[in-house]
């Protein structure tokens, strides 16, 4: 169990006065579960330990980066060596040649990488790239994805879009919003229907390579090849973003379970070690249209930087198969403890994998779009997350946020999770429809 909060409660308070809600990402607030944000102070391996000293099993792994754990020796070591050498030169480095070359190593069908610094920089630099290559300017989205905070991509998002029931974002023009078509995932009449009525206007199909931000939400049989090949059919490029499954749910991320190509990807988390680095890439006719050889605008000063390329390029080296493996069956067997907590307590479930990443929908109902993870009984996800908190285990604060293991996760973090699990799901089971 864990104990008194206290110094949780005061650094919130104290953020609350100079930083709007306290905190610089949305759900890390609590606002969908209530209480207090955890402040926390370390990580090493599969715990993180908050400003009072309690210890919590890392069910969120910084909402992917660490899948080796935290502060890894190696990753730790040469970050510290590479911050040692100068934090930020604004110059080419030998470390983005390497990064960029792991990259398109691992992901065949990526051919050029620019690296960034953010999913969102990702994502917005990728859908100017398509917009540019293509000159047209309506994208398809899909409701219950989440894209980064890019203007065009907020309208339904997923993620803290999501967790606080907004429709989409004040300060997103209409015109910005006009180019965007949402779309309800894994339905291909609806994409078919849409490029029939928008026909040579489409520049791209975006979609998460697998949800992760409604939850996990894996595509069905068929769904991301069907995107690629109407995508082409209309002229139109297929980007995937795998800024949370990129290099996390196989070495070659979702494109290395299901082999559909897109034409551009979006990275970020783990190929950044945990720094701030992300990076878009894909098809070199497309990515060449980037300035300096093409005409489509996009820099940045701290791209690149060699102490987050330091910490993402030695993360990948260390990413090997038995990493992978460990991800997976971390992952297999937490849904194994939550499914069988559940069903003891008598809740209705299901429990939803994309790759390895891991939800909870108080559902039985198959989920296989936004609808049908927002219709599921959200209620009992708040009981469920204290309980398990107060436990000592950490996962995520939100109903439609995926849960990410890491390989440092060993028997004891799982008896921890094990034990923690029959009161939560009684909770889940006492709770009450608001
Ligand atoms: N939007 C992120 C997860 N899908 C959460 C980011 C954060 O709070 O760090």
């Amino acid at each position: 169990m864990t104990g008194a909060v206290e110094q949780s409660k005061s650094w919130f308070e104290r953020a609350a006065a100079v930083t709007p809600g306290g905190v610089n990402s949305p759900v890390r607030a609590f606002a969908a579960v209530g209480g207090t944000p955890r402040f926390m102070v370390r990580g090493d391996g599969a715990y993180l330990w908050d400003a009072d000293g309690n210890r919590y099993v890392d069910l969120v792994s910084s909402w992917g980066p660490m899948i080796l754990g935290h502060a890894h020796p190696e990753v730790v070591e040469a970050t510290r060596r590479a911050a040692s050498s100068g934090l930020s030169f604004g110059t080419p480095t030998s470390g983005e040649v390497e990064l960029a070359e792991e990259i398109a190593r691992r992901v065949e069908p990526v051919e050029r990488v620019r690296l960034v610094n953010s999913g969102t920089e990702a994502t917005m630099s990728a859908i100017r790239l398509a917009r540019g290559f293509t000159g047209r300017s309506k994208i398809i989205k899909f409701a219950g994805c989440y894209h980064g905070h890019v203007d065009a991509l907020l309208a339904q998002a997923g993620s803290g879009v999501a967790t606080l029931g907004l429709p989409t974002s004040p300060g997103v023009t209409g015109a910005q919003a006009a180019d965007t078509l949402v779309l309800p995932y894994n339905d291909l009449d609806a994409v078919r229907a849409a490029f029939a009525e928008n026909p040579d206007s489409i520049a791209a199909v975006i979609t998460e390579a697998a949800a992760g931000n409604m939850g996990a939400v894996a595509p069905l049989d068929g769904f991301n090849a069907g995107l690629r090949e109407l995508a082409h059919e209309h002229g139109a490029l297929l980007i995937m973003d795998e800024v949370m499954t990129g290099f996390r749910v196989s070495a070659a991320g979702w494109y290395g379970r299901e082999g559909v190509a897109g034409d551009l990807y979006t990275f970020g988390k783990v190929m950044s070690g945990g720094l701030p680095a992300a990076a878009f890439g894909g098809r070199a006719d497309v990515m060449e249209r980037l300035a300096p050889t093409g005409p489509v605008y996009q820099a940045g000063t701290l791209s690149g930087n060699p102490v987050a390329v330091a910490a993402g390029l030695t993360t990948l080296k260390l990413a090997g198969e038995s990493t992978y493996r460990a991800l997976d069956r971390n992952a297999e067997r937490l849904g194994d403890l939550l499914g069988r907590a559940l069903s003891d307590a008598g809740v209705a479930h299901t429990v939803s994998y994309a790759g390895n990443l891991v939800s909870v929908f108080f559902t039985e109902t198959p989920v296989r779009d936004y609808e049908s993870a927002a219709a599921s009984e959200t209620w009992r996800f708040k009981p469920f997350f204290h309980a398990l908190l107060e436990a000592g285990v950490y996962p995520p604060p939100s109903a439609f946020e995926a849960w990410f293991v890491n390989a440092a996760m060993d028997d004891a973090a799982f008896e921890i999770i094990e034990a923690a699990l029959p009161k939560a799901a009684q909770a889940a089971a006492a709770a009450e429809r608001p």
